[in-house]
């Protein structure tokens, strides 16, 4: 499928106030937007127009835009993410949107689903149950999702370690190829896919985007990078250190439709 448009948020200055268990140390202000910018050029030059939101200090965590929508060609689903820092978020991004959609779904109480834990493959979608993503919100987004023609599929990570969001160990490439950290590669759920494992020293490339045709992952995960290029994806490496402090990657500094 291709992209066209992709909206982005600036870090803010209290971007290292945000949620974290990485033990990474504290990110830097300035490079943290150097990187940002740098991403968002990288989507640029991948062809998508860019819908760029300031800041928002009220939400230090708001960069990760992944996590307040789900969007489908027809319709923009609002989540209900279970951190509480991070609820009000899906306000103005429910504003924004409003731009480019007419028809909503908004998870409610009790759900809670945060967009990390989203998988589309094709028409299929993964939705990881994590402690951000409970049951109840993964049964109402199965349902969205069934009204739009799509299918899904619920994988439990609550008892991985180091995997905040399903996309924290999944990513799925197209032509049923999914990308996998070592302790999803044997899950049931995945066994029709072909499936590229990443070395457990770099889990943390897992979190990878394919864009129109390039394959954005992270810098410095020189053995992933290789196994992509050897399989002949086209990669385009971005240095996103200061996001991975705060437990961030590529796929949650944007939503791309
Ligand atoms: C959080 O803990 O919510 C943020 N610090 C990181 C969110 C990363 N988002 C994502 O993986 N989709």
């Amino acid at each position: 499928m291709n992209f066209k448009n992709a909206i982005v948020r600036q870090p803010g200055k209290n971007f290292s106030q945000g949620l974290t268990t990485a033990n990474l140390g504290s990110p830097d202000e300035l490079l943290a937007l150097e990187q940002h910018a740098a991403y968002c050029r990288a989507l640029q030059d991948c062809g998508l127009k860019l819908a760029t939101l300031g800041p928002d200090l009220n939400y230090p965590d708001s960069t990760f835009v992944e996590d307040p929508a789900i969007l489908l060609p027809t319709a923009a689903i609002i989540t209900r993410p279970g951190a509480a820092s991070r609820a009000g978020e899906v306000v103005s991004m429910r504003r924004e949107l409003g731009r480019f959609y007419s028809k909503f779904y908004e998870i409610t109480s009790p759900g809670t689903l945060e967009g990390g834990d989203i998988c589309k493959a094709d028409n299929h979608f993964f939705i990881g149950i994590s402690n951000r993503t409970n049951e109840e919100g993964a049964r109402q987004l199965s349902e969205f999702l069934a009204q739009e023609g799509y299918t899904s599929s619920m994988v439990d990570i609550r008892n991985i370690p180091g995997i905040l969001h399903l996309k924290t160990g999944i990513a799925y490439l197209g032509n049923h190829t999914l990308i996998l950290v070592e302790r999803l590669r044997d899950h049931p759920m995945f066994k029709d896919y072909r499936t590229i494992s990443v070395d457990p020293q770099e889990n943390y490339a897992a979190n990878c985007i394919l864009i129109n045709g390039r394959v954005l992952i992270a810098k410095g995960f020189p053995k992933f990078q290789s196994q992509l290029e050897a399989l002949g994806y086209n990669t385009l490496p971005l240095e996103v250190s200061e996001f991975e402090k705060m437990d961030g990657g590529l796929s949650c500094l944007s939503l791309r439709f």
